[in-house]
């Protein structure tokens, strides 16, 4: 199943507290202060891991808590330090604590490393409150606690161009075209039930990175279908194509119902360098009047099944991210 949401508890583990403690040695009847202090916790930290996909292993598991520190103990031993616990996350998570708006951290590229939560610090051992004048004192600190938080974790894909259209637009036909993604295809709406991501390649060393989201439906921003979860996914990409079915009876009225989601779901989706594609061009007969947009909009024409146009689209999307 694909997760792209998850909301997790860490806890930082705490500090030990320090000893009191006093030598005591043959022939010595009364030895200084020799409580050692305590160790610090351990820390929570995020880093990616590209293995990952989904935040499915975090989104069960629900809280994270770090090692808490060992506590001193007399000849002056620190406690052990509590070892740090690692959260792995696929490359593209946003953390944010709950009850803030500002974005804790994004994590982007392998090994990318975020502190979630700090760790108390050990208490000081009496050995640490001896001076001249007191040279038996009986006070120690407690360790300090481990700080907690909840992290809100939301999963962006992180992508080149995304795909965008009514369901069976032929989203899905054309990523699987273009990449080695095999996302499932069939002749009915609301096939692609999560994202896909499919590496692009052309040239003799390029390539971009291209995802496909579930179709959108009018009122998708409102909840509608499955369109609102997953236009988080298209929302770093550089580029869009709208794709668009050669059959449609109403090309512009699609456009701007899908220019409406995206606007709806986030502004500036609407300013980033988009494509409009008409799919399915081999359903019409090649002599056929094909269809054209108002508005200034240009398109062009693909066919997944016979490969008409692919070999022009894809420069036209490279060339699109680089500009970015
Ligand atoms: N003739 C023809 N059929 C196509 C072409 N591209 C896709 N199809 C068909 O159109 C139907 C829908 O294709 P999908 O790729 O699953 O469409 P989608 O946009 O991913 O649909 P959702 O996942 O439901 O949003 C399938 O039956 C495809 O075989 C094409 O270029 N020509
Ligand atoms: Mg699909």
């Amino acid at each position: 199943m694909f997760v792209d949401y998850a909301k997790i508890k860490v806890s930082a583990g705490n500090g030990g507290n320090g000893c009191v403690s006093f030598r005591r040695q043959k022939f010595v009847p009364k030895g200084g202060p020799d409580g050692g202090n305590g160790g610090k916790g351990g820390d929570v930290i995020f880093r990616v891991d590209s293995q990952l996909h989904t935040l499915q292993d975090i989104k069960y598991k629900k809280s994270y808590s770090a090692a808490n520190g060992g506590d001193g103990s007399s000849s002056r031993k620190t406690g052990q330090n509590g070892d740090d616990i690692i959260i792995p996350v696929p490359p593209g998570t946003v953390l944010t604590k709950v009850g803030e708006k500002r974005i804790a951290a994004d994590l982007v590229k392998e090994g990318d490393e975020f502190q979630g939560a700090e760790a108390g610090l050990g208490g000081r051992g009496n050995h640490e409150f001896a001076t001249s004048t007191h040279q038996s004192p009986r006070e120690s600190e407690p360790g300090k606690p481990g700080e907690e938080f909840i992290y809100e974790l939301e999963l962006k894909l992180l992508a080149d161009v995304g795909l965008v259209g009514l369901p069976n637009a032929g989203k899905s036909t054309l990523l699987s075209k273009l990449s080695a993604a095999r996302p499932k295809i069939a002749d009915y709406p609301f096939t692609t039930l999560e994202p896909h991501l499919g590496i692009v390649k052309y040239g003799d060393f390029d390539s971009f990175v291209m995802v496909d989201i579930p179709g959108l439906i009018e009122g998708a921003s409102k909840g509608k279908g499955m369109g609102i979860r997953f236009l988080r996914h298209i929302e770093r990409t550089s580029v869009l194509a709208l794709l668009i079915d050669i059959t449609d009876e109403d090309p512009d009225a699609t456009v701007s119902t899908l220019l409406d989601e995206l606007k709806n779901h986030n502004k500036a989706l609407l300013k980033r360098p988009r494509v409009v594609v008409f799919t399915k061009r081999d359903l019409l007969p090649a002599e056929a009047e094909l269809p054209q947009l108002k508005d200034g909009e240009t398109a062009s024409f693909i066919s997944s099944v016979s490969g008409e146009g692919l070999s022009e689209l894809v420069p036209q999307l490279a060339q699109l991210c680089h500009e970015d």
